[in-house]
């Protein structure tokens, strides 16, 4: 059976270059598509390649790219190699995207994944010429199916002055159902309670509205999410997830929070699929979780029957977990929901549900401040992503790292981070594979014995102890600092390749 079972939206339909027509030179695009899921898979080729049939012309033709989150290289990678794009918004990781933001040539605005959609909503960004949406199928009503991602699918639609959707029929029919359209919320000063008191919580409706009027184009494809498989289970980040995981059920043994924790964060990346691999391995049970992704490992938790329920905005799955949730989207529902990355991200039902948050980050300083995205302070990495919409409000806030990276010529825990992203009045808990450090309860000076000593690697413990001895000599202050000295680590490493001395 068709996927477009409206007429209307039938008329409609015509291959990728036509549709690529309708966009033009300076228009704002707003894009689907959240980590490796649900973004158009043939529109942003054919915007590449009209961009760079312009270019031969020796015209103008550049673009601004906002989406969920990251994407994949059929989606940030074609439109950044062509050097057309003039603006991004909010996380990407894509190489030649991040090549294209360090080199000036696309300016990045990497705001909080909570705060993207109401400010394009508000009109602070100027006007959303273009959405391009991937949905699984076109109802007889014209409501949209979305399909393995929401990110910010529902403010561009209401935004966008044209849309184009991609109906994608490698998405399982199987997700209809899963998702929760929330259309309650508004801008202030209009806004109003979030009704979410549980993870599981379903609170709107099951499709994306869309205006038919202001459809120009729809493009049908069948090609693949792209996933990247995550790498085996190494050494240190199964320390990690064991130090975590001691602390958690330490937390519940002192009676902080239930025995069935409270709801989870889980950051992308291995550490994070670590720790879900640890989770599953405890006698942890009636978990949930309120994150940004479902991950392999928390496939596993809901096969295991150990995770309840998960809410987040998108799937973020090897492509073996792909092809299974497509094969048993139907039976995950049960236990899945997909919502708008404004209610996933948001802090209003993250606070209020006591959100225990675990993220990456690039480096950590000895007073708990992390520097989540730019490396040696001025090259982007990827973003700040959703990690200060849960940071900042979770009821235990983590961070987890290596100790070291560059094969150990970099100490991750350093005097003053070079680039502040998460201050030390939202860091709670750093774990590297080292140990973990609990600093709620600490004043500053505390708090760096505390960091060095659990969470430095050996290679890099006395010279960072040897740092606060001289600070707190120099100086009584309330967060003693050499401040000279302070970035001469990130210095040292710029000059000879090493931060050792
Ligand atoms: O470099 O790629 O050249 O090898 O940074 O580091 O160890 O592979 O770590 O993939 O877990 O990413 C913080 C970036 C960690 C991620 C960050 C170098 C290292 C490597 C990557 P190479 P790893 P991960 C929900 C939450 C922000 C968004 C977020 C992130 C590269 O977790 O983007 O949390 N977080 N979102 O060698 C210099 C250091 C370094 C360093 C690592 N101290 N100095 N280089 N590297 N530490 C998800 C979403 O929002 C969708």
């Amino acid at each position: 059976m068709t996927r477009i079972r409206s007429p209307k939206f039938q008329a409609k339909v015509m291959n990728a270059d036509d549709a690529a027509a309708f966009i033009k030179n300076g228009d704002n695009i707003g894009v689907s598509g959240f980590t490796g899921a649900g973004y158009p898979k043939v529109l942003p080729g054919a915007l590449a390649d009209r961009i760079k049939a312009a270019q031969a012309r020796g015209e103008e033709f550049r673009v601004g790219l906002y989406t969920g989150a990251s994407t994949a290289p059929e989606l940030d990678g074609v439109l950044a190699e062509t050097g057309g794009l003039s603006y991004r918004t909010p996380y990407q990781s894509d190489p030649y995207m991040r090549n294209a933001i360090n080199k000036g040539i696309s300016d990045y605005n990497d705001i909080h994944l909570s705060h993207s959609g109401p400010q394009v909503r508000q009109g602070f960004h100027g006007p959303l010429g273009v959405a391009i949406v991937e949905v699984t199928a076109i109802t007889e009503d014209g409501d949209l199916i979305p399909s393995s991602s929401i990110g910010n699918n529902n403010v561009y639609l209401d935004c966008a002055e044209r849309i184009i959707l991609e109906v994608n029929s490698w998405q399982s029919t199987g997700l209809e159902g899963m998702h929760d359209l929330y259309y309650g919320t508004q801008l202030p000063p209009n806004n109003v309670p979030i009704p979410i008191t549980s993870p599981g919580d379903r609170i709107g409706q099951t499709t994306l509205r869309v205006n038919p009027d202001k459809v120009v184009a729809v493009v049908e494809t069948d090609d693949a999410d792209r996933n990247t498989p995550f790498k085996p289970l190494d050494e240190d980040s199964m320390a990690i997830a064991g130090y975590f995981l001691d602390f958690l059920k330490n937390e519940v043994k002192q009676g902080r929070i239930p025995k069935s924790l409270l709801p989870l964060q889980s950051g992308v990346g291995n550490i994070a699929n670590a720790v879900l691999a640890g989770l599953l391995h405890s006698d942890l049970e009636n978990l949930t979780s309120y994150t940004e992704v479902i991950q392999d490992g928390m496939v596993d938790l809901i096969d295991s029957g150990k995770l309840k329920v998960a809410s987040a905005t998108a799937f973020s799955l090897s492509p073996e977990y792909a092809v299974k949730m497509n094969d048993h989207a139907a039976e995950y529902r049960k236990s899945i929901v997909l919502r708008p990355q404004e209610i996933s991200n948001n802090p209003e039902p993250i606070r209020r549900m006591g959100v225990i948050s675990c993220n990456g980050l690039i480096e950590a300083d000895i007073y708990g401040n992390v520097n989540s995205t730019h490396i040696m302070g001025t090259k982007m990495q990827n973003g700040i992503g959703g990690s200060g919409d849960f940071t900042r409000n979770a009821f235990i806030s983590c961070f987890v790292t290596p100790s070291v990276a560059k094969d150990g010529d970099i100490s991750c825990i350093v005097p003053m981070v070079s680039h502040h992203d998460h201050t030390e009045h939202d860091v709670m808990v750093v774990i590297t594979e080292q140990g973990l450090a609990d600093v709620r309860h600490l004043a500053p000076r505390k708090r760096a014995r505390v960091i060095i000593e659990n969470c430095a690697h050996p290679d890099y413990k006395d010279a960072l102890l040897d740092y606060v001895d001289r600070a707190e000599k120099a100086s009584a202050l309330h967060t003693p600092h050499l401040l000279r000295e302070a970035l001469s680590w990130h210095a040292r490493f710029v000059e000879t390749g090493t931060m050792k001395a």
